[in-house]
């Protein structure tokens, strides 16, 4: 079967109707990948599967609420599609906005955007505007060009975008037959725990599921304003993908953690590039380092007095590992020199 991208798949669940004109790229139906290798590295005796976003059309999960977002945005006639972002939303909404002929103009702090992301939307074709500020700064000023007219703000405060990144925990649903027992996931402006909390809850309203998981979220600790209850103005980590200090949907993550009986935490930068090596190494699965955040906060929990065995975890690694090759590359220790092309001089390097 041709998989025709969320909406069309699950439009029972979603804001459209039969006439409307779907905007996509076939986004969604990720692998959920059991990841046994890792468990036992870190001394677990617990099941943990992935579901690995990174495989949709522009390499994260932004793409499911993107569908959504400029869907609607078409349907309402907009011509300009404007989003603040730390990368990963610009390179989406890029490319949705080429898929629909729209124009995106993306609003980018300045130096702190990993490499593969800006070239994605440079390529789609945005206009970029790095501004002199952090993600909170450029996402103030895409508030106020939300006046303009014809102008369409796919930030995830656009309710579309969660409607369309809920989909993801139906998936989850769909492939287990049942609801994990805990889900981990990275936390950034806070969009993304937002939906999956939405979309465990309508699933399990519409008894297509009998028991709820607990959300755990996880916050980079230099950039960490929900796990210390204040706003962080100047926020710092190198998962510059959540380097985020006063999350828009702050009130509803605070609303999964407590209506779960979940965790949100913090995990450091030296704990978030063990689990970024770990999860590549172990099993061959390459993420960008926000997404190891939610992976950091698996071996925390382990490591913190024990996951129950035999429990069901999911989580959520939201970016490929390529759009940040500086990050791969610097926390590798093998030096890369050239030698002799014989047989005797590259059987000496490879014996190291
Ligand atoms: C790889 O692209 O905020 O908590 O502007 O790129 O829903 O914000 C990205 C966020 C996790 C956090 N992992 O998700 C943006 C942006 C990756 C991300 C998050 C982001 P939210």
């Amino acid at each position: 079967m041709n998989w025709p991208g969320i909406i069309a798949h699950y439009r029972r669940h979603l804001p459209v109707d039969d006439n409307t004109q779907i905007v996509t790229l076939q986004e969604g139906d990720t692998p959920l990948i059991p990841v046994p290798r890792f468990v036992n590295a870190i001394g677990g005796r617990f099941q943990l599967h992935i579901k690995l976003e990174a495989l949709n059309p522009t390499g994260s999960f932004k793409d499911r609420g993107m569908t959504m977002a400029v869907t609607a945005a078409k349907t309402r006639g907009a011509k300009i599609l404007v989003c603040a972002s730390t990368g990963n939303t610009s390179a989406s909404a890029a490319a949705y906005a080429a898929r629909a002929g729209l124009t995106a103009a993306v609003v980018l702090p300045h130096g702190k955007i990993a490499m593969g992301k800006l070239a994605q939307a440079l390529i789609y074709g945005a206009r970029i505007v790095p501004v002199d500020g952090n993600f909170d700064d450029a996402l103030n000023v895409v508030r106020a060009l939300g006046d303009q007219p014809g102008v369409e703000i796919v930030n995830s405060i656009n309710p579309f975008r969660i409607e369309g990144q809920k989909t993801a925990a139906f998936e989850i649903c769909d492939t287990l037959g049942r609801a994990p027992d805990r889900h981990y996931i990275p936390v950034g402006n806070a969009g993304n725990i937002t939906a999956y909390w939405q979309g465990f809850k309508e699933y399990h309203a519409a008894g297509t599921i009998r028991t709820l998981p607990q959300i755990f979220g996880w916050q980079a600790a230099g950039a960490a304003p929900i796990v210390e209850n204040r706003v962080i103005e100047h926020p710092e980590t190198v998962a510059t993908a959540i380097r985020i200090g006063n999350p828009a949907s702050w009130r509803q993550a605070g609303a999964a953690r407590d209506e779960s009986g979940g965790v949100i935490g913090s995990v450091s930068d030296g704990e978030i590039l063990r689990a970024y090596q770990l999860i590549a190494a172990s099993e061959g699965i390459f993420v960008e380092p926000a997404s190891a955040a939610a992976l950091a906060g698996v071996i925390k929990t382990q490591e913190q007095g024990g996951i129950p065995a035999d429990s069901l975890l999911t989580a959520t690694l939201t970016g490929h590992g390529l759009k940040d090759p500086d990050t791969a590359i610097s926390v590798s220790d093998q030096l890369i020199k050239p030698v002799p092309p014989t047989l005797s001089a590259v059987l000496q390097a490879i014996q190291g």
